[in-house]
């Protein structure tokens, strides 16, 4: 019997040695283990032994048993470890200093357009201004002749944050800062104020397919002496001539804002449907694309600004319509979507 048993192990230590995978392991631990296996046999061959003779051999068939599970349980273990060396080796190499190699990133449309803006406007002898999101009630309306209460405010259903600060509701919230930035070189050294300052804005606005919550303007100001309306339709028919590269159709309405003094309207003819109607342009035909005017008195002088020797104009671009024209994008909140898909096909075209 001692003879079977050592037998039967080493005969079991040579088929464990020779299994390469957990399918070979499966048929051995049937073979050795199962109901018909050389261990489960082994038991048979009690039958015609005495008592004494039973529980020894019993002992040893338990040992061999014991034996065979934890050697297959061992196996089971290094197959596992090797099968998974080997996926990790078939894996390509992953070098994560390497830049990705996805397809290259595009320019948002909005800034394709914005520097476009910001180019011609340079090329005009403007300065570009970089402002804060976050301003003040002071900058957002009390220097611009909107005091607490005034009407006006319920024009821009503005986000105000607990400390009393706010999300800038229109780019003229940069005009006191820059009026101060630049006015000792116009009263000193005569050189006009001559400044662009595009910048994301915040209403709380129900969203439809022209108006969003978050979007863009680009302010614009000029301050010289004998500074006039025409100067404002002059800057701002060549922009758009640029920006569009053809003669497009504006007309100028007058417009209601407490920071200019005459205000206007100036609109576009709606280049998504040709001056026809469409949900863009809220079915006129006309598309609202810049109020602006001639900057009032009393906005001048909380700059630090004479409004008896100084004039000046200032306006502020729709940039978010400005991009959905130029690029007939029908609904803005596409603009914001997040959709690569429809916001990579944009390229700059310069
Ligand atoms: C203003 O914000 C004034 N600060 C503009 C101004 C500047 C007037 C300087 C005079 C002098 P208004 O609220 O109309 O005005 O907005 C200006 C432009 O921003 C609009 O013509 C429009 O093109 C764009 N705009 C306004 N609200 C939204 C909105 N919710 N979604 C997208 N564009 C908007």
């Amino acid at each position: 019997m001692d003879n079977k048993i050592a037998e039967i192990k080493q005969q079991f230590l040579s088929e464990l040695e020779k299994a390469e995978n957990s399918a070979d392991l499966e048929a051995i631990r049937v073979a050795y283990l199962g109901k018909k296996g050389f261990v489960t046999e082994l038991m048979k061959e009690m039958k015609g032994l005495s008592n004494e003779e039973k529980k020894t051999f019993g002992q040893k068939v338990n040992v061999i048993k014991g034996e065979v599970t934890d050697k297959i349980a061992e196996k089971n273990q290094e197959l596992k470890e090797k099968e998974l060396q080997k996926e990790i080796d078939s894996m390509p190499e992953f070098d994560i200093s390497m830049p990705p190699t996805l397809g290259e990133g595009s320019y948002h449309p909005i800034t394709l357009v914005q520097r476009q803006c910001e180019r011609i406007f340079k090329s005009m002898g403007f300065t570009v201004e970089d402002y804060a999101e976050v301003v003040s009630d002071y900058e957002c309306f009390e220097s611009l002749n909107i005091p607490k209460h005034h009407p006006a405010r319920d024009m821009q259903d503005t986000y105000y944050l607990e400390n009393g600060q706010l999300l800038k509701s229109q780019t003229s919230a940069a005009q006191n800062a820059i009026y101060k930035k630049y006015k000792d070189a116009l009263v000193n050294d005569g050189v006009p104020i001559k400044a662009i300052f595009p910048g994301r804005c915040f209403r709380n606005e129900a969203t439809d397919a022209c108006h969003e919550n978050t979007f863009f303007q680009m302010e614009g100001v000029m301050v010289d002496k004998n500074i006039s309306i025409s100067n404002l339709i002059y800057f701002m028919k060549t922009m758009l001539s640029e920006v569009f590269q053809k003669d497009i159709k504006v007309r100028l309405r007058p417009g209601f804002f407490p920071f200019v003094e005459p205000g206007f309207e100036l609109d576009i003819s709606c280049l998504i449907c040709g001056g026809e109607g469409c949900p863009s342009c809220k079915h006129s035909g006309w598309l609202e694309l810049c109020p602006c005017g001639m900057i009032h008195p009393e906005v001048l002088k909380a700059g630090g600004i004479d409004p008896d020797e100084y004039t000046g104009f200032a306006f502020g671009l729709g940039l978010t319509r400005l991009v959905m024209m130029k690029y007939g994008i029908k609904d803005i909140r596409d603009l914001n979507g997040g959709s690569l898909k429809s916001l990579t096909q944009f390229t700059d075209d310069e």
